[in-house]
């Protein structure tokens, strides 16, 4: 039965335990990806799980994997490149892309394209999260930043689709992967959800066209309710206060802003749903680290700030400004399950 806290539920663990699921577990799997510094997904047939080349910072685990389950029953598709499994309230599907045929800025827009036609033929309402991974997204072909094509392809296709791209766009993120294919994962609802911004910073969506030709297509937070149970996907957050970096080369207080600007999200979202819902240390955080001789910092920097313990993880990436240092991202209103491995070091 849809409606319950089991509607969704956020699990890491390392690969080799999720090899090791029996059918039953795995049939609960909505989908997720594998992170690691050589991209390798356990054999798991018929799942909807990416392979990333990005490496993790965690204890006996040299390949996490982000699962999502439901408690839901669960079916199981494939359109085009895209794989999925759905409940009656949740789509979680994702695509690993050879981008070499139609460039960064073409896939990117038969990506998008392709997503939002599964979505109309499924009837899902709206793109509730989306995560955009792939390599050397600092890095400029043709005169233009690889981040700056894709912000292009992504913000076409939106408006091919006769979309708005402005306000209720999906939460969303754009990391630098080390190697691989263009990695598209995302969950969409038949429920509206509603964007959120920050009080601090200028929305994306209305960036100026000093960070690129056309403004990245995502909202600071995504908010939605799924069978009474609000749910909230806050977007990779930068230290970025209005629409500049700050602390240039200070990576310990632009963890700080980061946290800062999650905290305005997060009393954005309690706002608007007209509840306090959400705790900061109640969020599962996700957690991208560029150089990994910052890793020491920025845990520290975050123990200091929560006031109890919270749910991270910590990955190696590039982030989409070359001035960034780190991008924290979370979500809450879903459980929570952390292996014990995961959480060391
Ligand atoms: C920023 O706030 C930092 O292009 O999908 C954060 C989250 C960022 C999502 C995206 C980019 C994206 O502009 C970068």
């Amino acid at each position: 039965m849809s409606g319950t806290a089991d509607a969704l539920r956020l699990e890491y663990l390392p690969a080799s335990q999720l090899a090791s699921r029996s059918p039953e577990a795995l049939s609960h799997v909505l989908g997720g990806a594998c992170f690691s510094r050589a991209a390798c997904v356990p054999d798991l047939a018929g799942l909807p799980m990416l392979s990333v080349d990005m490496p993790v910072f965690a204890a006996e685990a040299d390949t996490l994997c982000e699962i999502w389950h439901s408690a839901d029953p669960l079916t199981a598709g494939q359109q085009g490149e895209i794989r999925f499994r759905q409940s009656d309230t949740l789509l979680f599907g994702c695509m690993s892309l050879d981008e070499s045929a139609a460039g960064l800025r073409g896939a990117t827009e038969q990506a998008y394209q392709s997503i939002f036609a599964l979505l109309a033929e499924l009837d899902y309402a709206a793109l509730l999260r989306v995560w955009n991974y792939f390599p050397a997204i600092n890095e400029a072909t043709d005169e233009i930043e690889r981040y700056r094509q894709f912000n292009i392809g992504r913000q076409e296709a939106f408006l091919a689709q006769g979309r708005s791209v402005i306000n209720n766009v999906p939460a969303a993120c754009a990391l630098g992967s080390a190697a691989g294919h263009f990695n598209i994962a995302f969950l969409a609802t038949r429920t509206p959800v509603r964007g959120i911004e920050n009080p601090r910073q200028v929305s994306a969506f209305h960036y100026p066209d000093q960070y690129g030709p056309r403004s990245p297509t995502f909202a600071r937070a995504g908010l939605t309710n799924l069978g009474g149970q609000d749910l909230l996907f806050v977007s990779g957050t930068a230290s970025i206060v209005g629409h500049q970096t700050r602390h240039e080369g200070d990576v310990a207080a632009q963890t700080r802003e980061c946290l800062e600007n999650i905290a305005a999200v997060v009393a954005e979202a309690n706002r608007v749903a007209g509840q306090d819902h959400f705790r900061l240390e109640d969020l599962a955080y996700k957690v991208y680290v560029r150089h990994p001789e910052n890793l020491a910092l920025v845990r520290q920097v975050m123990a200091e700030f929560f006031s109890g313990p919270a749910s991270a993880v910590f990955l190696q990436a590039d982030v989409c400004r070359a001035d960034l240092l780190v991008e924290i991202e979370a979500s809450g209103g879903h459980a929570v399950t952390l292996a014990p491995s995961v959480i060391g070091r």
